[in-house]
């Protein structure tokens, strides 16, 4: 296949001003007429080749000329026409099948309602078209459907015209007026149920609001009806930015290859990311609703608005749009806990990544298939390094940079190096030396050292970034290091640096090797580093367990309080695991103990502290890691604990379990989630009345995160109550798709001794789908990914049934096959035998025929 590169960029040879769209949508096919209006690029060649995927091509006039098929260059893959004038209209007919669709790219149905999916190259799907980003075009888009099966037809910007039409059909027009590229198309054609709603912006304009879904779903909306104006009400208090059509409409569907899309004025959602209620979403569900409308909304602006100039420049709306919806979340809720959830997804995910063959910059130079790009890196890293700007400019600058840059680039199609050129002229100060963090990959590791003499405290940091599959030769990159140090009585010590004094302050550290002097140190404190996650990065400094329990204990950073739990967390594993007859000294018992009793820490945080690293991430920290003893070590942990403060834990549960009361709040939410930590502790001792405790909070649990929470610790269970809760269960909800999606994924992450054979009769059931995401992901990503114990077992079987669904996966919907072909991309880490075995199957998935491109690119690069 062929490699696309960032250094053949070229502008166009046409650009495409209007675009006029007819739909006419039909049961077995659909008809699409596209008339473009193009100009000639000055400069550049006279021929035009659009993009086509699957078209099946009926007519194409050029101006008011029938053009003859037969001495035309096309194919279904592209469309070519030479010597063309300055400007011209080319109005082109194609026929597609909608019904047959299951990549869902494109024009597709799902649950009896068309919908589209355009980004990043779905639009070639549906017509003819220049189908790339810096395109951008006025649309006016016209939808013909049967009026009883499809009530409701909408499209991008504002309503202009509808009318009926014989044979039971009717028509709708649109008109968006803000040139958009064509990925940012949308057209949603059913019978909708719909809530409405209303906002007025800052210059009192009103703006209606609209969410369609089916209508047995009406009485799910509300919360993320309240997500999109306190989103719209954020988004103009913190950087002005108001919204500009007269309407702003949500479509929440069920088939859905991620987790929402921000189509100008129409965005569509996976209704995963919409419908909720107590009884049926978790507080996690109801957080990642928030989260997910808020990243929507904001791309009008950080991708609507600006868009990107081409695809290697994703993380120029998505890293961006990623750190507005953190923030956003973060002054909607507790900033400190919004903190840890985001760097333990970017350590499990996208540190992860960074450290295996899939390894790429925030701005990657090449890719085969552009899906496989829409990944943690792109993502959160992006967003780490937004982050970071934030940090070292200053609030101040930081806003002066994003009006700089909307206020220059509005309605532009812009690269990374247009957002940076904005942050450096608003501000004053050169980012030369940090975009090295846009291009090169691989997660840094810091190492420091403190040395205290004479009323000083002297820092030395080393930085190292590892060789990444195409990069060796790496420049030191600029991190903030945010510091601050600690007395013996737990207070913050005030420090005299570069003739401040304060408690806190951001170091940019630049250099391969850097030392920093501060002021005011009676005594050797403790350095508090990195605050916050000041930088994306591997931190180490060689604190004892003591000093640990110290910060755990006194930092007044959240998240530096965690990452000291975490820290101890590690050491206490390492100590196990370099001699198995290690026990948890009686310290680090009191220190867990006065944790869960502490009456002003927030549940949450202490939730977190009492939640250890994750599998995978402790395997990416291991040149070869043994997963046995991690997850041996591991579980040691959680049993020693629960065993010593076994009183302590049934007591902080009990405390935080509001049996007749449900709030949807800090309070309520922070209660169920240390009750969940509480309970999981229990059962990691395997005692009795834990188990029966777990059963009696499902029994008599009266919302679904206290139902998840027990379902969960009951799916690991050996016995009986498993299978009854399972059962009793899916009767209570076999109705609700998305809740049957938690029974599924609770069922493929359980530890059970026979999980393999289970995930295989999953696959069998009646309601598994293989075309549906939100299912594929409930059965095989959260095996993959979710129950190392089952989907590393060493012989291997795990392995191979993964790669026999991505096989099969891949002949339908490419992209998912490809999300599911990398868990097996990190095989260098682990032992030989499973290497071998997770090597072979990569392999008998790279010979397969007919293998998409997505696939093969995600497994070639894998066994290189
Ligand atoms: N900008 C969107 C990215 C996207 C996508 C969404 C749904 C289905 C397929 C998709 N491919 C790419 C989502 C976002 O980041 O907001
Ligand atoms: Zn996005």
């Amino acid at each position: 296949p062929q490699v696309i590169k960032l250094k053949d960029y070229q502008q166009p040879n046409f650009w495409a001003k209007k675009t006029e769209l007819t739909f006419d949508l039909n049961e077995d096919h659909s008809l699409v007429t596209s008339k473009v209006h193009y100009q000639h690029n000055p400069g550049h060649d006279r021929t035009l080749t659009l993009a086509g995927l699957s078209l099946e091509l009926v007519s194409v006039h050029l101006d008011h000329e029938d053009l003859n098929l037969d001495a035309m260059d096309y194919s279904p893959e592209h469309l070519s026409l030479k010597d063309l004038p300055d400007t011209f209209a080319l109005t082109i007919t194609t026929k597609i099948y909608p019904q047959k669709n299951t990549a869902l790219e494109g024009l597709y149905k799902s649950n009896g309602k068309f919908c589209t999916q355009c980004e990043p190259e779905g639009f070639r799907r549906i017509t003819y078209f220049l189908d790339r980003p810096d395109v951008m075009s006025e649309y006016r888009t016209t939808i013909i459907a049967d009026k009883s099966k499809y009530p409701i037809l909408l499209s991008n910007g504002n309503p202009v015209d509808s009318k009926d039409l014989p044979n039971n059909r009717h028509q709708m027009v649109w008109h968006d007026p803000f040139p958009k590229p064509s990925y940012l198309f949308a057209l949603v054609a059913g019978d909708l149920g719909c809530v409405e709603d209303e906002f007025t912006t800052k210059s009192s304009r009103k703006i209606k609001l609209q969410i369609f879904v089916e209508k047995e779903n009406l009485d799910k909306c509300d919360f993320a009806m309240q997500a999109v104006k306190d989103s719209m009400k954020w988004d103009e208090d913190t950087y002005g930015l108001e919204y500009d059509l007269d309407i702003f409409m949500i479509v929440a569907v069920s088939d859905f290859n991620m987790g929402a899309m921000e189509n100008k004025g129409l965005n569509i959602f996976n209704s995963k990311y919409i419908l909720a209620n107590p009884e049926t979403a978790t507080d996690s569900d109801f957080e990642g609703i928030q989260s997910v409308v808020g990243h929507e909304y904001f791309h009008n602006w950080s991708g609507n608005r600006v868009t990107c100039r081409d695809w290697f420049q994703l993380s120029l709306k998505e890293g961006l749009t990623v750190f507005r919806d953190q923030e956003f979340s973060a002054d909607m809720n507790s900033r400190g806990v919004k903190r840890i959830s985001d760097v333990k997804v970017l350590r499990n995910s996208q540190f992860v990544e960074d450290s295996g063959p899939m390894a790429h910059p925030v701005r990657p130079d090449s890719y085969i298939e552009i899906n496989n790009f829409y990944t943690s890196t792109v993502y959160n890293k992006g967003a780490e390094v937004i982050r970071m700007i934030h940090t070292i400019l200053g609030k101040d600058a930081f806003h002066k940079g994003i009006d700089t840059y909307f206020n220059r680039h509005d309605g532009e199609a812009a690269t990374i190096e247009d957002f940076v050129k904005a942050m450096e002229d608003s501000s004053g100060a050169s980012l030369k030396q940090f975009t090295h963090w846009y291009h090169q990959a691989g997660t840094p590791r810091v190492n420091a050292e403190l040395s205290h003499q004479d009323n000083k405290v002297i820092l030395k940091l080393q930085q190292r970034l590892p060789m990444t599959p195409g990069q060796s030769d790496k420049h030191a990159q600029v991190i903030p290091i945010t510091t601050s140090f600690f007395a013996k009585d737990g207070k913050a010590v005030p420090f005299l640096y570069q003739g401040d004094t304060k408690t806190e302050h951001v170091l940019i550290f630049d250099q391969g090797e850097q030392e920093f002097v501060f002021e005011g140190f009676a005594e050797e404190p403790i350095p508090s580093l990195a605050r916050s996650f000041s930088a994306p990065i591997h931190l180490d400094y060689q604190y004892s367990d003591e000093q640990l329990i110290f910060l755990m204990t006194w930092d007044n950073d959240d998240f530096n309080r965690y990452e000291a739990a975490q820290n101890l967390a590690m050491s206490l594993m390492k100590k196990r695991q370099q001699s198995p007859s290690y026990e948890l000294p009686d310290e680090v018992l009191t220190a867990y103990k006065s944790l869960l009793a502490s009456k002003t820490l927030d549940p949450r945080i202490k939730a977190r502290a009492l939640s250890f690293p994750s599998i995978d991430y402790l395997v990416s920290l291991e040149q070869e890691a043994n997963i046995e003893a991690i997850f041996e070590t591991r579980s040691w942990l959680q049993e020693s604990i629960g065993h010593s403060c076994y009183q302590e834990l049934w007591d902080a549960y009990h405390q935080s379990h509001k049996q007749d009361s449900y709030q949807l709040d800090a309070e309520g939410i922070g209660n169920r989630e240390l009750k969940s930590v509480c309970l999981s502790l229990l059962l990691a001792t395997g005692k009795e009345d834990s188990v029966a405790l777990a059963t009696s909070l499902f029994a008599k649990s009266n919302n679904m995160t206290d139902t998840i929470t027990a379902l969960n610790e009951l799916s690991h269970v050996n016995d009986p109550r498993r299978q009854d809760a399972f059962k009793s269960f899916y009767d209570k909800w076999s109705h609700d798709q998305l809740v049957i999606d938690k029974w599924f994924a609770l069922q493929s992450s359980s530890y059970h001794d026979h999980v393999l054979a289970h995930v295989k009769d999953l696959l069998e059931h009646k309601d598994f789908d293989l075309l549906n995401p939100n299912r594929v992901y409930a059965v095989l990503r959260q095996f993959a990914r979710a129950n190392p114990k089952g989907f590393h077992h060493s012989n291997g079987e795990g392995y191979q049934l993964i790669a026999d669904y991505v096989l099969k996966i891949d002949k339908t919907n490419s992209h998912i096959a490809a999300m599911l072909a990398n868990s097996l991309s990190q095989w260098r880490r682990f032992d030989k035998g499973r290497q071998g075995k997770m090597v072979a199957q990569l392999e008998r998935i790279k010979a397969a025929e007919g293998l998409s491109k997505d696939v093969y690119e995600i497994v070639s690069k894998s066994l290189q």
